[in-house]
């Protein structure tokens, strides 16, 4: 089966555009590949704004408690956390020493957030490659995950390719699966912006998190900035970003075209439009709910999923790794 291997950061919590982009993707690949979902906690830490590392380190367990509720399935896939499999940090070193500079200071991430900070961490700069570090490591042909990945994932074959030019053949060469719709989920107080975890504790209105309750999740989207009009427009063209949004999420949710969705709110005053996507959601993130409070409370057994998953984990990226040193004649 091909490799299939994703990642969240737990960098904070985990809101609906995580599910769409990511988690929701990855239960349906369970059957067809070998899975390997990836708490990424090295990650986490690329920059002082987001955590230290004792929050992150209790935050990686809520994450694998979340992964599971939401059907991702650890004896049909592997999850584990990056930092508990050391080769990730050693082959990024090595793919580091031959990236160019100037490609790392073209990721559209880092020329955003750069420019909002005057102090930037060069872990903003070169997380990038730990990613394709990640990547690789699992001989992945296939990657799952949101739009705002896209180009990592781009700069990952750049990287594989030039490696095995001049080395020989040594990775497998990877691409995104980005999903129809829901792709890039944007912000609720401001829809020119991506949904992120990061953005939601400087700004409580900016996301719904997959765990938040039904009043919550209501009340966020009521708030949801949309625009000056009262009714969904049948036109896609004619719709605010707010509005494109929240149609967005509708048929993430229902599993939908953007089309489909959006036929069934036209015409619809934008008070009637949230209320059918709050019931979505709610109805989508109940379940999960539920299932995460029971498994966030057995430690022992999450624990024990997770050594499981670092351990055959570390068996894949041992071999990678010792190939890729191979062929650079370090060992
Ligand atoms: N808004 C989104 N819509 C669709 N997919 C998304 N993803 C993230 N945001 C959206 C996808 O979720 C996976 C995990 O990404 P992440 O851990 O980087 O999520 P984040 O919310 O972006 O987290 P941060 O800490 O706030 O990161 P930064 O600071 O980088 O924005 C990925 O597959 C991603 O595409």
């Amino acid at each position: 089966r091909p490799r299939v291997l994703s990642g969240v950061q737990p960098s904070g919590d985990l809101h609906i555009g995580n599910f769409v982009g990511a988690l929701g993707q990855w239960v349906e690949m369970l059957d067809d590949y070998d899975c390997f979902f990836c708490i990424v906690d090295l990650h986490a830490l690329t920059s002082t704004r987001k955590a230290t590392g004792s929050t992150v380190a209790s935050r990686a367990r809520d994450v694998a408690a979340l992964y599971v509720a939401c059907g991702i399935d650890p004896s049909r896939a592997t999850i584990f956390v990056q930092s508990q499999v050391p080769e990730h940090s050693e082959l990024m070193w090595l793919l580091t020493c031959s990236t160019p500079l100037g490609a790392l200071q073209r990721m559209t991430q880092f020329k955003g957030k750069s420019g909002q900070t005057d102090s930037i961490e060069a872990g903003l700069l070169v997380y990038p490659v730990l990613q394709a570090a990640d990547i690789l490591l699992y001989d992945t042909e296939i990657v799952p995950v949101g739009d705002d990945q896209r180009q990592h994932i781009e700069l990952t074959r750049d990287i594989a390719q030039k490696f095995n030019a001049v080395h020989g053949e040594t990775f497998v060469l990877p691409r995104a699966r980005v999903p129809l719709t829901g792709a890039r989920i944007m912000g609720l107080d401001d829809p020119d912006k991506k949904m992120s975890k990061t953005d939601a504790v400087i700004h409580p209105n900016h996301s719904i998190g997959l765990l938040s309750s039904e009043s919550v999740i209501r009340k966020r989207i009521a708030r949801a900035v949309t625009d000056s009009g009262d009714y969904v427009e049948a036109d896609s063209e004619a719709l605010s970003a707010g509005v494109r949004n929240l149609v967005e999420i509708l048929a993430s949710f229902d599993h939908l075209s953007f089309d489909e969705a959006l036929r069934r709110v036209a015409g619809e005053s934008y008070g009637k439009l949230k209320e059918t996507v709050a019931d979505s959601i709610v109805s989508t993130t109940e379940p999960i709910r539920e299932r995460y409070e029971a498994l966030r409370a057995d430690e022992a057994e999450l624990d024990r999923i997770l050594q499981d998953g670092a351990e055959k984990a570390s068996e894949v990226a041992r071999r990678t790794l010792l190939r890729a040193q191979t062929a650079l004649g370090i060992r």
